[in-house]
């Protein structure tokens, strides 16, 4: 079996380290930015309607953000980060709502 197919590389009399056959994508944090406008219903409606969240967990989290003044609403590749941004401030914008949506590598 050539050795790049090894777990364990051969080399001089020396075991090397495994090699990682793959590399794990780099992973984003989505993060909603607290206003003092934005009514709690219409965060709660974005958790649940681009985030996936039940009621509670929407609930904690708009609350999280409301009293720390940031929150994460969930950890994603960087296209689909970038995809829940974009839906959050399209929503908010479209809906005349001050709210705020930022990315942050992990
Ligand atoms: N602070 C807002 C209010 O009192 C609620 C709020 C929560 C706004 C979370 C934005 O990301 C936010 N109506």
């Amino acid at each position: 079996m050539p050795d790049k197919d090894d777990d364990k590389q051969e080399e001089h009399g020396l075991t090397l380290k495994t090699r990682p056959k793959t590399q794990k994508p780099s992973m984003y944090k989505v993060l909603l930015l607290n206003d003092d406008y934005t009514p709690m219903e219409f965060v709660v409606h974005v958790l649940e309607s681009i985030f996936k969240k039940n009621r509670q967990e929407a609930t904690d989290i708009m609350l999280h953000v409301h009293r720390r003044g940031v929150g994460v609403c969930g950890i994603f590749t960087f296209e689909v980060a970038e995809t829940k941004v974009a839906q959050v401030m399209d929503f908010a914008s479209a809906n005349e709502q001050p709210l705020q949506c930022i990315m942050e590598k992990e």
